[in-house]
């Protein structure tokens, strides 16, 4: 069982990025996903409407947490809300947990006890001084996807800035450029992926 823990700003794209490793992976993989919303269930109902009613994922293998407050401490210094769900759905016995944080700030990142892996998700027409400017998450997740470059051109996004902020503060560590939306780039994030958890 693998937990892959993604956060990023709100609206950054991840949901969008769970709905579509879960169609990628659930061929192959049994597939679970936890939401964590502040103050609503929204995700989880987008989920169930997308990927349940769709046949993509059983019902039973998605949980939606309300979290309240502040989304770093659900993730990181308070997990046991997110344990507990894991726990619940362990009984299931997914390969793959995709488990999406509350919106959150470049600060934010997972409890070891949370996720093995983890996927930090940036929006480019949020400006192009990220990736430059750094953060915990930024810098030291596992994975840094630069979402919705598709944009780039209409909020004067510089995308060669992003890529050498990028190098420079991910020193080695991966990162892809994408659209969530075109598809550009979705391969080579996939391939990351599959080569980091052989999965
Ligand atoms: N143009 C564009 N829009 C995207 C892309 N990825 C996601 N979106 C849109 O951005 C909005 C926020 O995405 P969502 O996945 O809900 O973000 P979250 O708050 O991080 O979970 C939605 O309207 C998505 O359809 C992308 O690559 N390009
Ligand atoms: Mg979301």
């Amino acid at each position: 069982m693998v937990k892959i823990g993604i956060l990023g700003p709100v609206g950054s794209g991840k949901t969008t990025l769970i709905e579509y490793l879960a169609k990628t992976f659930s061929p192959y993989h049994r597939v679970a996903i936890i939401t964590n919303d502040v103050v609503s269930n929204y995700d989880a109902e987008r989920i169930y409407k997308d990927l349940v009613d769709s046949g993509v994922i059983p019902r039973e293998n998605v949980i939606g947490i309300v979290t309240g407050g502040c989304p770093h401490t659900a993730i990181r210094e308070d997990p046991s809300v997110n344990l507990r769900a894991l726990q619940r759905l362990s009984k299931n016995s997914p390969d793959l947990i995709l488990i999406e944080s509350g919106g959150d700030n470049v600060m934010s990142t997972f409890s070891p006890s949370l996720a093995d892996y983890t996927v930090y998700v940036l929006d480019t027409a949020a400006g192009d001084k990220y990736p430059r400017k750094g953060g915990l998450g930024i810098m030291e997740s596992d994975l840094l996807v630069i979402n919705k470059i598709d944009l780039a051109p209409y909020v004067g996004a510089d995308l060669q800035k992003m890529r050498e902020g990028a190098i420079y503060v991910r020193k080695g560590k991966p990162f892809v450029m994408v659209s969530l939306k075109t598809g550009e780039g979705l391969d080579e994030m996939v391939k990351v992926i599959r080569d980091d958890l052989g999965v």
